[in-house]
């Protein structure tokens, strides 16, 4: 499965196709519209979110509730592109109002404005913004329906956000069903978390921090110890697509406080089965799923576009400035819960079908379970 991205953030809409797609995954569209309720709903989201409904439209791909295997496609539309319209008009467009020259550190702008040789950074924002997540999520419900239907679930809920940090251990079905605003099922670090967000608001700053995703029910040997079916990179692939995440880390053990012989997740025989015990290595080894949970912790930076603007050059008037105050969330740390389970699940259903194809579910069913 492949997800392929367009629009801009103020543009008439963003929209992305689904290739890949086997025929028989069950789809309603409430499943589709309740996830990206779930994106746009997250604590710590921008009044974007407030102005926004975040439906799908979906386009192609689908017939009374369930793929075709045709591809699939979507377009959300954005509710605020009227205060945009000439700005954004792809033939006559406005290119004097709204210019951002004071670039915004950490953003896009610095190197998208050299990499397309833009002079004003305007083009950058709307390409770069991560409002085209809307789509990642509304194509990614598609892989998680898929999923299901092979008993394989998905979870993600947040370990951290600034200062505030949730270290307890959790069971899968702990944390099985957390959901927006917070995506945790920790009260205290939810109380902590909602303090250090309301903080760094009134301080016109943002937030970065960390998740945590869980797959339960995926059975061994999906990927390849062959370099370019590693499962492992795949899922990396997938997650370093989606903005602001800096970086991932597949276990839930420590690899520096820890030797081999402690590290090395034990395995037992039960049947004829082999079951690998634990999930040090999050559930993934020599680039194949060892049939264990796989879990893995995505770190995301704070959103670059901060209230109280940072010292930086304006490129028109090639003197230091304060950066551009554009409209930003707070943190995306809650939003990308859904966003990472949506990019983790493509992922996985790439790695099945590259082993048991992806003609249509009845088949796949049948050669999964006979595995
Ligand atoms: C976002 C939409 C954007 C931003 C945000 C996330 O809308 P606007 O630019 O109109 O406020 O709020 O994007 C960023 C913070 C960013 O840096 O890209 C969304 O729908 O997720």
């Amino acid at each position: 499965m492949k997800i392929i991205k367009a629009g801009e953030s103020h543009g008439r809409a963003v929209m992305g196709i689904l290739t890949d797609v086997p025929a028989g995954i069950t789809v309603s569209e409430n499943s589709i519209n309740n996830l990206l309720a779930e994106r746009s709903k997250a604590f710590g989201r921008s009044e974007r979110q407030l102005l926004e409904s975040d439906r799908v439209d979906l386009i192609t791909g689908l017939r009374d509730g369930k793929t075709i295997g045709n591809n699939v496609g979507v377009v959300i539309n954005n509710a605020v592109h009227g205060d945009y319209a000439t700005v954004m008009h792809p033939f006559n467009a406005d290119m004097q109002s709204m210019k951002i020259t004071a670039l915004r550190p950490g953003h896009a702008d610095i190197p998208g404005v050299q990499r397309f040789g833009f002079s004003d950074a305007r083009s950058v924002l709307e390409g770069a913004s991560a409002r085209n997540t809307a789509v990642d999520v509304a194509l990614g419900a598609i892989a998680i329906s898929m999923l299901d239907q092979l008993n394989v679930n998905l979870s993600s809920f947040v370990r951290g956000v600034g200062n505030a940090r949730d270290e307890s251990a959790y069971t899968f079905e702990q944390i099985a069903d957390v959901t927006a605003p917070f995506f945790s099922a920790n009260e205290q670090f939810v109380k902590l978390a909602k303090a250090e967000v309301e903080g760094c608001k009134n301080a016109g700053d943002s937030l970065g921090g960390r998740i945590e995703i869980r797959i339960k029910g995926i059975k061994a040997g999906f990927g390849s110890y062959v370099a370019e079916k590693r499962v492992d990179s795949l899922i990396a692939q997938h997650i370093m697509q989606i903005q602001a995440v800096k970086g991932l880390n597949f276990g839930s053990k420590s690899v520096l406080e820890n030797r081999g012989s402690a590290y090395c997740d034990r395995v037992e025989i039960v049947g004829d089965k082999l079951n690998v015990k634990g999930c040090n290595s999050g559930g993934i080894d020599g680039g194949m799923t060892n049939g264990g949970e796989i879990v893995l912790t995505v770190d995301v930076k704070p959103i670059p576009t901060v209230a109280c603007g940072v010292e930086t050059i304006d490129i028109q008037s090639k003197k230091s400035a304060l950066s551009a105050r554009e409209r930003a969330d707070v943190t995306a740390v809650f939003a990308l819960c859904p966003i990472l389970k949506s990019a983790v699940a493509v992922a996985l259903c790439t790695a099945i079908a590259e082993r048991i194809g992806c003609d249509n579910m009845q088949s796949l069913i049948k050669r999964y379970n006979d595995l």
